[in-house]
């Protein structure tokens, strides 16, 4: 087999938020010879597959964005508290121009098969254009909600209107307008587009198996004040960031809910809930780790559907009770809630009665066909196996990664598999990723395999991998820490359970990025404790 030139330092998957800053530091840092393969048309991962109308970060854009250029923080201007999609899209352009990334960049291009050689110490990456690059590191930047679930529901293929997934939303502009429209799924894309759809669809029928907590994100447009306000802050916003669990500057909470008077709860509650934004479920210092402290929150956001949605039958369908809340992702939205008081609004639950198969003309829910001239899957991700999963990677003795997480992922400090040398898995599963801000822990992740890289170039080692026991540790720990909150309660995407057949496992650390860095970082100074070291020949 030949492979295109002589191998490269790196191949890099994806050109999300965490490909360009991987390419942007090997590159630029440690003179490595980078390509990255991309399988959009542009740089932006996420914000380039997910248009749908509506979307945008639950987390605020001034901490949604890269810390690591005080210059970049200065001439971006994030337009609102929670800039929409195309903004997000266009700051990764911005990004990609800026530091002339696109240049190292294949789009249009996926990996489609990856094998690892211990003869040369050099994966082999096939790719779908049928090139294939020889390269000293695979570093995965594949993300972690990028794997679109489309369920397996009968009769699909039968359907004469248009199936969308939000995940996969078309690039042309989508005509709603007059059209019946069905959604599936009531998770935070769900969440956002039906309030939108609403607005121009004949008629939206929602069809939720889970009702979710969704706390109103209080979205604005930023005044030329609080442009100049928060870039005067930026110093100070990014080290409060760095210092908090979440990666994000917040307001810590008041206390354990039973320590505060009942008054006292109230008032943090609603203080919050006025707010908005996902810190909500921050509102007692034991929301996530006591289930008492929990119901009270809990209960906090029903009443606020029961006061918000006219009709009580339908409110009542919309309360969550099957959950701790925040144990599924919590949800922020722009009037998600007063769209069921919409004349052109149905609310199904498929709960209780469920989808039996798509027809030619819609949706059949029990023995009710639900008409629709467009169906919209807001149905989720194969979350952080899945990116990778879908590519046939090959390590020592042929050993498929595919197969070895079918029983479980493991990747030690979220970075390193066993039986994967020179493979780099950025905020995989075991890495704070997903239930933190994604970019900081990119940053933190790709900063600490900048150093890591460097050690392993400067002591002559030609390939690393995880030990199996270090990894093992790891995973327990991992798991270990997520028992001891309400994460575990519910059947959620973190678990793997929206997955039929993937082990039920808690995939990301939850216990925030300050105490992950500690750790990682504590592994370097220990002579990259729980690695395994195969020097050049
Ligand atoms: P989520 O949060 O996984 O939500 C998917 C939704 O789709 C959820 O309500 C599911 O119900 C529902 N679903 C999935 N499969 C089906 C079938 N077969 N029938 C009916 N309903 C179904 O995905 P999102 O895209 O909303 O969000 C993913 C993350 O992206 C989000 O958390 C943010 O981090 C950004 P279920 O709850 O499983 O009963």
């Amino acid at each position: 087999m030949s492979t295109s030139g002589t191998a490269r330092d790196a191949v890099v998957i994806g050109a999300g938020f965490a490909g360009m800053y991987a390419l942007k530091r090997l590159r630029d840092d440690l003179a490595l010879d980078v390509v990255v393969v991309e399988a959009g048309d542009d740089v932006g991962g996420t914000w380039y597959w997910n248009r749908y109308p509506g979307a945008r970060c639950d987390a605020e854009s001034i901490y949604y964005s890269y810390t690591f250029d005080p210059e970049l923080d200065q001439e971006w201007t994030w337009s609102e508290r929670y800039s929409a999609q195309p903004e997000i899209l266009a700051y990764a352009q911005h990004v990609a121009a800026r530091y002339d990334l696109r240049k190292d960049i294949r789009f249009g291009t996926t990996v489609t098969a990856a094998t690892w050689d211990p003869a040369s110490t050099t994966w082999t990456v096939h790719t779908s254009d049928g090139d294939v690059l020889a390269c000293r590191y695979l570093v995965s930047a594949a993300g972690c909600l990028s794997a679109a679930n489309l369920p397996d529901i009968a009769g699909l293929a039968d359907f004469r209107g248009d199936v969308l997934h939000t995940g996969q939303w078309p690039h042309e502009p989508v005509d709603l307008i007059g059209r019946r429209v069905a959604v599936i799924g009531t998770g935070s894309s769900g969440i956002q587009v039906i309030p939108e759809i609403a607005k121009v669809a004949a008629h939206l029928t929602v069809l939720q198996r889970t009702p979710n907590f969704t706390v109103p994100a209080r979205n604005r447009l930023h005044e030329p004040s609080d442009v100049a306000d928060y870039k005067s802050r930026y110093p100070q916003i990014r080290s409060e960031s760095w210092a908090s669990p979440g990666g994000v500057a917040v307001a810590p909470p008041p206390g354990k809910a039973y320590d505060l008077t009942p008054e006292q709860r109230e008032e943090s509650m609603r203080e919050r809930w006025a707010a908005g934004g996902s810190n909500f479920m921050w509102v007692f210092e034991d929301t996530m780790t006591d289930l008492e402290a929990n119901a009270v929150a809990a209960e906090f956001v029903r009443d606020r559907i029961r006061e918000t949605v006219r009709d009580p039958e339908v409110a009542e369908r919309l309360c969550p009770t099957s959950h701790p809340i925040g144990s599924k992702r919590i949800c922020t939205d722009t009037d998600y809630y007063e769209t069921f008081n919409r004349e052109n609004v149905t609310l199904v639950d498929v709960r209780t009665t469920p989808i039996r198969r798509i027809t030619q003309d819609g949706v059949l829910v029990g023995d009710t066909e639900v008409p629709a001239d467009v169906i919209v899957f807001a149905t989720g991700y194969d979350a952080m196996t899945g990116p990778l999963s879908r590519i046939d990677v090959r390590g020592v003795d042929g050993l498929s990664l595919r197969d070895k997480w079918s029983s479980g992922a493991r990747a030690y400090l979220g970075i390193a598999v066993a039986g994967f040398p020179n493979l780099f898995t950025l905020t995989g599963p075991g890495s704070p990723s997903v239930l933190a801000n994604v970019i900081a822990s990119i940053e933190q992740h790709v900063d600490w395999l900048v150093d890591y890289l460097r050690t392993l170039d400067e002591g002559g080692i030609a390939a690393t991998e995880a030990d199996q026991a270090a990894e093992e540790e790891w995973a327990k720990r991992v798991d270990a820490l997520a028992h001891e909150t309400v994460y575990p309660q519910a059947d959620s995407w973190y678990l793997g359970a929206n997955i039929e057949g993937k082990p039920r496992q808690f995939l990301p650390y939850c216990a925030g990025i300050p105490s992950f860095r500690e750790i990682c970082d504590s592994v370097a100074a220990d002579g990259y404790r729980g690695f395994v070291h195969s020097p050049a020949r």
